[in-house]
């Protein structure tokens, strides 16, 4: 070997040693905030809490997905312990609600709500997309919480309304999230808290599991059947029937997923086809693929005209009883 290609070796070889040292970072974003917050969870040693059993758990309800995700149900995780990994990560969480046309009559619960259970104590900021800017309540909200409100067309089709998220998602992220938010949460306006919604919901990518299906055969979940569609799932195919009214998980991924929602979702448009669903058919499709790391149960999205079934041990997040003819602005 020559001198050169000596010194060229042990250039490269300093490169590679500094380059594993150094956990890969986000163009922008200060070392703190990058992925190791969902993967290196830190816990102070002087919290006391119950033993954990090895052997003993929920036997119920499936706790772990086949791809080895966690299903969140109440009485699968410790909050206190949750939260003291969380609170010295200094994250930001970030949820979207539209309110377009007479959704806006839901906000102020919604909103309420969340300040009662929707990650208290921690630094959340709430973005309200809504045609009607000057109807949106005046809600109290603690320190370190806040609410923007982003003006949007309103439109003659409910469908457009509830497609046109995953776009709006996408540039939000792109254009504001990026710099100062670690997780994103989307959720449905027609909807109030009921308990606790915080750190156990957490993860990469988190699909909460549809109320209305989850102990159907998958041959009857409302997935796309129409090979046409970029939607489309087969009959046989699927994992679970996931809501489009709540998902989330780290801004990253939740970007990753509302593109491909919004790319495919405008392809099927140019072809002259609407998902069965909407976007939900699309996410559906997506989490299918691109499996989420977390799984919520029915507890973070049940609906108030459902009762409680006996495996659902707290109900977090509901959807209120509501009269479609009524909000929507068409049929
Ligand atoms: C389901 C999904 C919803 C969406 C829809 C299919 C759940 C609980 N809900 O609910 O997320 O996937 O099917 O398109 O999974 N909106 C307005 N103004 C309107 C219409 C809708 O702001 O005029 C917004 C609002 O935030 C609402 C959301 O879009 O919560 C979904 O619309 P929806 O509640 O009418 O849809 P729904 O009940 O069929």
């Amino acid at each position: 070997m020559s001198q050169n290609n000596k010194t060229l070796t042990v250039v490269l070889l300093v490169v590679l040693v500094i380059g594993f040292q150094c956990p890969v970072q986000t163009p922008g974003r200060p070392e703190s905030k990058v992925i190791p917050n969902e993967f290196h969870l830190v816990a102070s040693e002087n919290l006391e809490y119950t033993q954990p059993s090895i052997v003993y758990g929920r036997t119920d309800v499936m706790t772990i997905t086949p791809w080895l995700a966690p299903v969140v149900w109440e009485g699968t995780f410790n909050p206190d312990l949750l939260d003291s990994i969380y609170k010295p990560k200094n994250i930001t969480i970030a949820a979207t609600v539209f309110a377009v046309g007479k959704y806006i009559r839901f906000l102020k619960d919604f909103l309420e709500t969340a300040e009662q259970h929707f990650f208290v104590d921690f630094t959340v900021h709430i973005y309200v997309f809504t045609d009607r800017p000057k109807e949106v309540p005046k809600v109290k909200m603690a320190p370190g919480r806040k609410l923007e409100v982003r003006s949007v067309p309103s439109s003659k089709r409910w469908q457009e309304i509830s497609a046109r998220r995953m776009e709006l998602i996408q540039t939000l992220i792109k254009e504001k999230l990026q710099d100062h938010v670690d997780y994103i949460f989307c959720l449905d306006v027609d909807s109030k808290f009921h308990g606790r919604w915080g750190t156990e919901s957490l993860g990469g990518l988190v699909a909460v599991v549809h109320p209305g299906y989850y102990r159907d055969d998958r041959r009857r979940f409302p997935y796309e059947r129409r090979p046409q569609s970029k939607a489309y799932v087969a009959l046989g195919h699927g994992d679970f029937y996931y809501c489009g009214g709540a998902f989330g998980g780290l801004l990253q991924e939740v970007y990753q997923l509302a593109k491909t929602c919004r790319t495919n979702f405008e392809e099927d448009a140019k072809n002259g086809i609407e998902a069965a669903w909407q976007e939900e058919s699309h996410l559906n499709r997506y989490m299918w693929i691109n499996k989420p790391s977390k799984v919520l149960s029915p507890e973070y999205l049940w609906q108030d005209f459902k009762p409680r079934n006996p495996e659902v041990g707290i109900i977090r997040f509901s959807g209120v009883v509501k009269n479609y003819a009524d909000i929507r602005p068409n049929a």
